[in-house]
């Protein structure tokens, strides 16, 4: 959602007086927690995050974390900031000679700047279960809990390079959706909301586990914030509705 619909929305849930105090909380918990990813004028902007450097240890080390969110996601911000720059000064100047570089750019960073979002929030130092509706589709779609975090565990560990292992939500079948991503934007599926993001970059770990990415996946999963996830696809269900 952007910043616009959001208030728009929120303008809809303050009006709605008849609505139930259980809805107008959720709205509210969806309102602040999804992700903010342009200011009002549409320029990317980089929120800040929720919780303190060496929050995640020693899961996820401090260090690691200050250079990802420091200068992998911020030059994300500024990169497709400024591709956006470059696409509006080439149709200015009536030259799309640069314009299919441009757009190649800010697919990759726009898809870096959208996960990496994503991606602190999916996070806490607490470990944690998934529950409710989202246990049940997951119980559904793969058989347990187990499975799902099998499936996932695999297919990050497998990528080939770069990317990030995602548990997304397909709205057209409205089930859920397993990919593997390449670098930030290849392999998606169109449509998909992601719900869980597992970014296996080496900059992600490599201070920490070195060339052991497996081992990064493995401890990740005490940090994954299931209500996070949850609140996420109660939102994409919404959406839906
Ligand atoms: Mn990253």
């Amino acid at each position: 959602m952007n910043r616009n619909e959001f208030l728009k929305n929120s303008l809809i849930v303050g009006a709605a007086t008849v609505l139930s105090s259980k809805s107008m909380l959720a709205e509210t918990i969806s309102a602040s927690e999804i992700d903010s990813l342009v200011d009002s004028k549409g320029i990317f902007i980089q929120k800040k995050l929720s919780y303190p450097e060496d929050f995640l240890e020693p899961f996820m080390d401090a260090e690691t974390l200050h250079l990802h969110y420091t200068f992998h996601h911020s030059a994300a911000v500024k990169g497709a900031n400024d591709d956006m720059k470059k696409i509006k000064e080439a149709l200015e100047a009536n030259n799309l000679d640069t314009v299919d570089h441009w757009t190649k750019k800010l697919s990759f960073h726009f898809s870096s700047h959208f996960l990496h979002s994503v991606f602190w929030t999916n996070l806490t130092n607490k470990k944690s279960e998934p529950k409710g509706e989202l246990l049940k589709r997951i119980e559904n779609q793969f058989g347990s809990f187990e499975k799902l975090k099998s499936y996932i565990s695999t297919i990050a560990k497998n990528i080939d390079g770069s990317g990030w292992g995602i548990l997304g939500y397909q709205p057209f079948s409205d089930s859920l959706a397993v990919m593997q991503i390449e670098n930030h934007e290849k392999l998606s599926h169109w449509g998909v909301v992601p719900l869980l993001v597992i970014d296996v970059w080496e900059h992600a770990y490599y201070l920490k586990y070195r060339n052991k990415r497996a081992d990064f996946v493995s401890a990740l999963f005490n940090l994954i914030n299931w209500d996070n996830v949850a609140m996420r696809l109660d939102h994409a269900i919404k959406q839906n509705r």
